[in-house]
């Protein structure tokens, strides 16, 4: 399964339209959004409350980035039925130090907690869950943090013992070796989630020949198509005095219209507006 980042309901359904299986509630997406670091600069309210808007928007599955989980396992147990009643089929959560630095920034601040803090969390997130469908994926920054494969290895499969239904492996490595060669050595049961953002030569169908990866994540291609489209719009507008030029190949006004649900309004209207 593909699951591309969104930002807001309108990317969530443009996502949905295009054909990917699911959502990725993206934290750096969000971020961005607001134009803060994604270094749990916005308060977990904020984050929920967009996957709540994403949720019940599209009809595909949800799987919300939590970061770290908002604290300790303490606030892992208030965390997960929140955004299981957001409406999110799925959590990732990733065993990096609270608040978190984003993964793909050059020499950011990235510290782990201990392998058994984190099995702590895992756990709580588990009994948390009311809906045992629910996914709870643990996410290894250990290659992110340097701190190589081995660490990355037991880290994984210590977070498979303490119940994640997967495990997401990150790397920034601009080549695909890093990740192939985990993917290679790992020997646990739950499937692989990769975000391939810094080595993005690896296609789906080279994961799928890897057997191994449940789930590829888009991390960030909605925000850097929205940011493109607009610098490279707004500079025409800038360049040409009006927007003359740009109207005719920008989408219609009526298909902003039609993307904000008009045919529903309609139905309703038709039916109850006397
Ligand atoms: C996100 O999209 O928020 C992620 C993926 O966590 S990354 O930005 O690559 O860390
Ligand atoms: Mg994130």
């Amino acid at each position: 399964m593909t699951a591309m980042a969104a930002h807001n309901p309108l990317a969530a359904r443009l996502a949905q339209d295009a054909g990917f299986g699911a959502i990725w509630g993206s934290g750096f997406e969000l971020s961005a959004s607001y134009a803060v670091p994604d270094a749990n600069i916005l308060s977990m309210g904020t984050h929920l409350e967009m996957m709540r808007a994403i949720a019940s928007t599209v009809d595909i599955p949800l799987i919300a980035d939590i970061d770290t989980g908002f604290g300790n396992a303490v606030n892992v147990s208030y965390v997960i039925p929140q955004y299981e009643a957001a409406g999110a089929s799925a959590i990732v959560m990733e065993d990096k130090t609270f608040p978190k630095d984003t993964s793909l920034r050059a020499d950011g601040r990235q510290e782990l907690v201990r392998i058994e803090e984190f099995q702590g969390k895992i756990e709580a997130a588990c009994a948390a869950r009311r809906d045992p469908d629910f996914l709870i994926i643990a996410r290894v920054e250990a290659l992110i943090a340097g701190l190589g494969q081995e660490e990355a290895l037991k880290r994984g499969l210590a977070y498979e013992q303490a119940g994640a239904d997967a495990i997401l492996i990150h790397s920034k490595q601009a080549t695909p070796d890093q990740i192939l060669s985990f993917v290679e050595a790992w020997t646990g049961k739950v499937p692989l989630v990769l975000v391939p953002t810094a080595y993005p030569q690896l296609t789906e169908a080279d994961i799928a020949q890897l057997g191994k990866v449940g789930v590829v994540i888009y991390g960030n291609h909605a925000i850097r198509a929205a940011v493109g489209a607009m610098q490279a719009v707004f500079a025409q507008i800038r360049q040409d005095g009006g927007i003359q030029n740009v109207d005719a190949s920008l989408p219609s006004v009526k298909t902003i219209i039609g993307l904000q649900g008009d045919a529903h309004m309609r139905q309703i209207e038709a039916r109850f507006l006397r």
